[in-house]
């Protein structure tokens, strides 16, 4: 019997509406719904891949239990009663023995719900969620708050006059939603600037492309923002009417004239100023997130104000074809993620345990008050307050660090939901040091993953389609229907949570039996079930523009912040100034005679996702191996050829992956994959997957003087290396 249900696909960011093919009560095929307002039938390569991901034979589909010793790959199944049963009581002698605020989570990107961890955790009385949102997006969304009041979420693409990609390689990183955008703006006559290291697809068809030294494009934010103000060609009325700080700002932009970026950015100084004139004079204009600006470390911050700075200062925000926020109309009324965070549980006595908020207090609960404070005093609705999930977070080397030294308290268990840990973050060695410290280490996923293999008990996640989620994001609210029945004893996070809460005296707080109680719950305002939702696909906010010219912005003062008031007030540097990254061949000229070549990794490519994927054979097949790409000129110089092993080094560690020759890339750059991992391999320590083999961040730093000091953003990129060929074992 064959049959055909709506679904959708959470192996990326969209959520693209889907449906499934199923023959004999099995999933066979996977095709974009194309009646689904948001991807109107798109689907790529990785969506397609959802049955092998859902029946793969390595998928985790019981509770397991640890037997042995931590990472000798002995387990036992056990019931889903009995592992959270005792979890639920190691977790309650964790706490009383040193408090709540022992206990940590680590995230990854946003994968399935996570107001759930956040309300889980806000209960138990712990501040200590950490993860990669510390370099990831969130930067940029805490940065804008402080800014404007609000994230700008990049709907208008496609009726803008030019469009930046900064950072950004959509049509590898967003090949479903952003990238069509471009393609159909490019098509209406938009002009488009890519600023990127490396001659990406999107560099090929541009009309400007600045191949900047990575790490410097503060330095060319600055020279931009200089010569708007110098040419006059900044909207007047703007500025005038809707910011703080313009003299300021004036003033410090000033030494940053053509010559000096191009000197430090290696951008020509005609591409400086000729990229300033077309954006400044192409309006509406957009500039998208890139991650290219949020892991490049110790500028992540000041970037994503630059990024920011520029949109307002050139009339862009609030206007068609330009930069608008989030959630209006009848979306605002919807329950949001905030909503449910119940943020305000956790007291004061609690908060200001958060590791890591002293020295980054921006990004811990004093910003996000802050933050909070000011969106409070628009009407509600009106623009998405700020989750704690995005913005308020302790610092993951802070974290690792207490639990490996006990100061400056003992932090004894952790949760890990939807993140592979090992692979995401920097400083690999002492993550693991960290996890296999820990008294308690808990996994939920899909797979058995090498942070897994480390783990106490190790939970099995339903897949997108065996579950609901309501998608609340960016001016839209979807129902993302649950396509299938949970096979095996597969579990969505919120069973989970309500699991381990209802058992930890919180029961008042979890009234809602099942996550689509809860959608039923959000939805309630504007009158819908979430099966009526499902039916309607979703509720899409209304366009409006201009909105701040009644009601101002959500910052402290009302306006555009162009010198930040919070930021001043946390001790971090109200406007934006340059610092050179701790390693380059400018700051650091010594080091650079033994790590001759500029490091970026994790550039995008399909159809991988991070970590995943390598158990799928037919994603394996295209990509078999980890890929490191180099100019042909440089391979020559080393004596490497494509495909050749090499060893990748930098002051923190070496690695070993292929080689690719690409002249798509500087002579003085290596671009590394990230996330390698091998699950064909021995599953025990010391091999572990083969985590320590091929993993960038087992060359990537995190220590405080490479991070940014408002965030603590840690750097993925602008890095420097040494390329070797590798030996022949003899
Ligand atoms: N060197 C380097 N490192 C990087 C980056 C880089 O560019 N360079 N990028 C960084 C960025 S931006 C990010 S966002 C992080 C990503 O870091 P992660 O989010 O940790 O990356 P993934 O590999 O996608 O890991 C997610 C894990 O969760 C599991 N999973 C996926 N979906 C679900 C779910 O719904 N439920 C559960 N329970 N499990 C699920 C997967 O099987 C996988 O094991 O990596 C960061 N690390
Ligand atoms: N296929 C695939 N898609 C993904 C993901 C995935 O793992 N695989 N991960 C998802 C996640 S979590 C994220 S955050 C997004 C990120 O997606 P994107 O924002 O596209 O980020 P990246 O591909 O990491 O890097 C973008 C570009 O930044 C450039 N870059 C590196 N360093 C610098 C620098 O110093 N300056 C400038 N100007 N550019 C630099 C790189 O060359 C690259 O072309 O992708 C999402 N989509
Ligand atoms: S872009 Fe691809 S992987 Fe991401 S949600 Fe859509 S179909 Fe799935
Ligand atoms: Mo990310």
């Amino acid at each position: 019997m064959s049959e055909t249900r709506r679904s959708y696909c959470g192996l990326c960011h969209p959520r693209c509406g889907t449906l499934l093919h199923i023959e004999n009560g099995k999933v066979v095929k996977v095709t974009g719904d194309p009646d689904h307002p948001i991807n109107r039938g798109a689907i790529c390569a990785r969506g397609r891949l959802m049955p092998d991901h859902i029946y793969h034979p390595q998928r985790l589909n019981y509770p397991l239990k640890r037997t042995g010793e931590r990472g000798q790959g002995g387990w036992q199944r056990v019931t889903w009663d009995q592992a959270l049963d005792e979890v639920a009581e190691k977790l309650s002698s964790l706490k009383e023995k040193y408090g709540a605020e022992t206990l940590t989570f680590t995230h990854g990107t946003k994968r399935t719900y996570h107001w759930d961890c956040r309300r889980f955790f806000n209960l138990f009385g712990s501040p200590n969620t950490c993860g990669v949102n510390t370099i990831c997006m969130c930067p940029s969304y805490a940065t804008e708050f402080a800014t404007y009041g609000g994230m700008i979420m990049g709907s208008e693409v496609p009726a803008s006059r030019c469009i930046v990609m900064w950072g950004c390689n959509a049509s590898q990183s967003n090949p479903n939603i952003l990238y069509p955008m471009i393609v159909q703006a490019r098509k209406n006559g938009a002009k488009m600037i890519v600023i990127d290291p490396r001659r990406t697809r999107e560099a090929d068809k541009a009309d400007l492309w600045l191949q900047i030294r990575p790490g410097t494009d503060l330095a060319l934010m600055l020279g931009w923002i200089r010569l708007i103000i110098a040419e006059d060609l900044y909207d007047h009325e703007f500025v005038s009417n809707w910011t703080v700080g313009f003299e300021e700002l004036k003033t410090e932009v000033a030494s940053y004239t053509p010559e000096k970026v191009s000197e430090i950015t290696s951008v020509p100084a005609d591409l400086v100023v000729g990229s300033a004139r077309m954006y400044a004079a192409s309006r509406p204009a957009v500039i998208p997130f890139g991650l290219g600006l949020d892991k490049q470390g110790i500028n992540a911050t000041q970037c994503a104000r630059g990024r920011a700075i520029i949109r307002a200062i050139t009339g862009n925000l609030e206007v068609p074809g330009g930069e608008v926020f989030s959630l209006t109309g009848e979306v605002g009324k919807i329950r949001d993620a905030v909503y449910l965070e119940i943020n305000d549980v956790l007291p004061e006595s609690q908060r200001v345990k958060q590791l890591g908020a002293d020295q980054y207090p921006f990004f811990g609960f004093p910003g996000w008050e802050k933050n909070s404070a000011a969106n409070k005093k628009l009407p509600e609705g009106y623009m998405a307050a700020p989750e704690a999930w995005h913005s308020n977070l302790a610092h993951a080397r802070e974290v690792m660090n207490a639990i490996i030294t006990g100061k400056p308290y003992p932090v004894t268990a952790a949760i890990t939901l939807a993140n592979n840990p090992l692979l995401a973050l920097p400083n690999t060695q002492q993550v693991f040091e960290a996890l296999k410290a820990l008294e308690l280490y808990v996994v939920m996923d899909y797979y058995m993953t090498p942070s897994a293999a480390l783990a106490d008990y190790v939970f099995p996640a339903s897949t997108t389609v065996e579950q609901p989620e309501l998608w609340l994001t960016s001016g839209f609210c979807m129902a993302c229907p649950q396509g299938i029945d949970p096979i095996y004893e597969r579990r969505n996070s919120y069973d989970f949570y309500r699991g381990l809460g209802v058992r930890l005296g919180q029961e008042k707080y979890w009234p809602w039996k099942t996550v689509e109680e809860v959608y039923d719950h959000c939805l309630e305002p504007v009158g819908l079930t979430f099966k009526q939702l499902v039916e309607q696909y979703g509720v899409l906010g209304q366009r409006q523009y201009r909105r701040y010219e009644q009601l101002g912005f959500g910052t402290p003062s009302g306006k555009v912040e162009l010198k930040s008031s919070i930021f001043e007030e946390l001790g971090a540097d109200p406007l934006p100034h340059y610092r050179e990254p701790k390693w380059s061949p400018v700051g650091s000229p010594k080091l650079a005679e033994e790590y001759p070549l500029i490091l970026i990794t994790g550039s995008r490519f399909m159809p991988m996702y991070h970590s995943e994927q390598r158990q799928i054979e037919k994603a394996r097949k295209k990509v078999p191996d980890p890929l490191v790409t180099i100019h042909p000129k440089t391979a020559e110089k080393l004596g490497l050829s494509t495909g050749d092993w090499a060893v990748i080094s930098t002051p923190h560690g070496s690695i070993r992956q292929r080689v690719k020759l690409s002249d798509a890339i500087h002579p003085k750059m290596a671009d590394l994959q990230h996330s390698w991992w091998f699950p064909e391999r021995e599953p025990n320590l010391p091999e572990l997957f083969g985590v320590f083999e091929s993993n960038a961040n087992l060359l990537c730093p995190d220590a405080p003087e490479f991070c940014s000091p408002e965030i603590g953003s840690w750097p993925h990129s602008a890095l420097l290396c040494r390329i070797d060929k590798e030996q022949e074992a003899s």
